[in-house]
């Protein structure tokens, strides 16, 4: 009898402590009011998972912005706190195009990073400093303006747990190879930022629109640490083929953290794919994948979380009826209302 209560005890003891660990998890701000940069600290990688300073393995969400140029209005400190607080993000992703109007020919851009960085800064939460390789494929045609770039945020920033660098979004084209291209550009620029910045977390984004997680994974980046691969996905066009493909990359070693996926088709258009969508949400969770969704806009495009037009004024604030169907969904996703 006293074997068996002791049993119990035990047993509650261990599920307490477990339900708590659940509790805590995905939590942008607890019930304490800790955030969660102040909970997980520095980031590290150890084998293949992102973790905490402490060591455990965590999973981070979030959502992207839209490109800078075009609505950077909401990379704003009232957005990123309402995005914290409301849609309970852990992270911001803030898209700095390099092309389309962007930071090769728009210096603009940059204090809208800052002012990106900053918020998040103050609001407890990871930023990715993302420079989005897009329409200009190789990422060896803007190398040196990126050192210059991340050369800036790194000596700014770099002793701050907050910041996640994103070097290089889609490279893509087929001359633009991992090996003759990307590779050699993620190590000069990773060589730049640890100048500064020795160990906060490198994500380098893999050929064919970062789909190519198997090739980086054939030769992936010696005599650094911390440093993750990317992989995007939209839920519409890419399933199963592509989850067998970072299963197999997190086999071989290969760290994985999706900065971007979106809910429709690879066009960021053509309807909302629930089905998939969620499949890839409980894949991403079983393997403790990170990501960041495409994308905080109101340009009425199928990927932005708002209708088309809604919040003109950028203060965040929205309300159910601001949202589209992509934006419901993900938002619900984000609260754990919806696996
Ligand atoms: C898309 C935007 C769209 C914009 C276009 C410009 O959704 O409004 O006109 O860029 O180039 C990506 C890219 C991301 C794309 C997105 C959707 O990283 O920049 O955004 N996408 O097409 N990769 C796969 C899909």
């Amino acid at each position: 009898m006293k074997k068996l209560l002791i049993f119990m005890i035990i047993t509650l003891l261990l599920f307490t402590a477990c339900s708590k660990k659940t509790k805590d998890t995905h939590l942008a701000v607890d019930k304490d009011g800790k955030t969660v940069v102040e909970r997980y600290g520095k980031l590290q990688i150890i084998g293949t998972n992102l973790c905490n300073q402490a060591g455990e393995p965590v999973q981070l969400r979030g959502m992207s912005s839209h490109g800078l140029q075009w609505y950077g209005k909401y990379a704003n400190e009232n957005v990123i706190k309402w995005l914290r607080d409301d849609w309970n993000c852990q992270l911001f992703r803030a898209a700095l195009y390099l092309r389309e109007g962007g930071y090769a020919t728009n210096g603009a851009l940059k204090p809208i990073m800052i002012k990106s960085i900053e918020a998040c800064i103050k609001n407890g939460m990871y930023i990715i400093v993302d420079w989005h390789v897009l329409s200009d494929k190789d990422p060896l045609v803007y190398k040196t303006k990126a050192i210059e770039f991340f050369t800036e945020i790194a000596q700014k920033y770099g002793s701050y747990p907050n910041i996640i660098y994103e070097i290089c979004n889609e490279p893509n084209g087929k001359d633009v190879t991992w090996n003759n291209n990307i590779k050699p550009y993620a190590e000069e620029v990773i060589d730049a930022i640890r100048q500064y910045d020795p160990d906060n977390i490198i994500i380098v984004g893999t050929s064919t629109w970062s789909q190519d997680v198997h090739i980086a994974a054939q030769n992936p980046i010696t005599d650094q640490t911390n440093i993750m691969y990317t992989l995007h996905f939209y839920a519409g066009s890419h399933g199963e083929q592509f989850r067998k493909r970072a299963s197999d990359a997190l086999k071989s070693g290969l760290p994985i953290f999706v900065t971007e996926w979106g809910t429709t088709k690879a066009s960021g258009d053509g309807g909302v794919f629930e089905k998939e969508t969620l499949e890839w949400i409980r894949f991403l969770s079983a393997n403790n994948i990170s990501w960041a969704n495409w994308s905080v806009n109101n340009k009425g495009e199928d990927s932005g979380i708002l209708k088309y037009n809604a919040d003109k004024t950028a203060q965040g604030g929205w309300q159910e009826q601001d949202l589209s169907t992509s934006g419901k969904l993900v938002r619900q996703i984000l609260r754990n209302e919806r696996k």
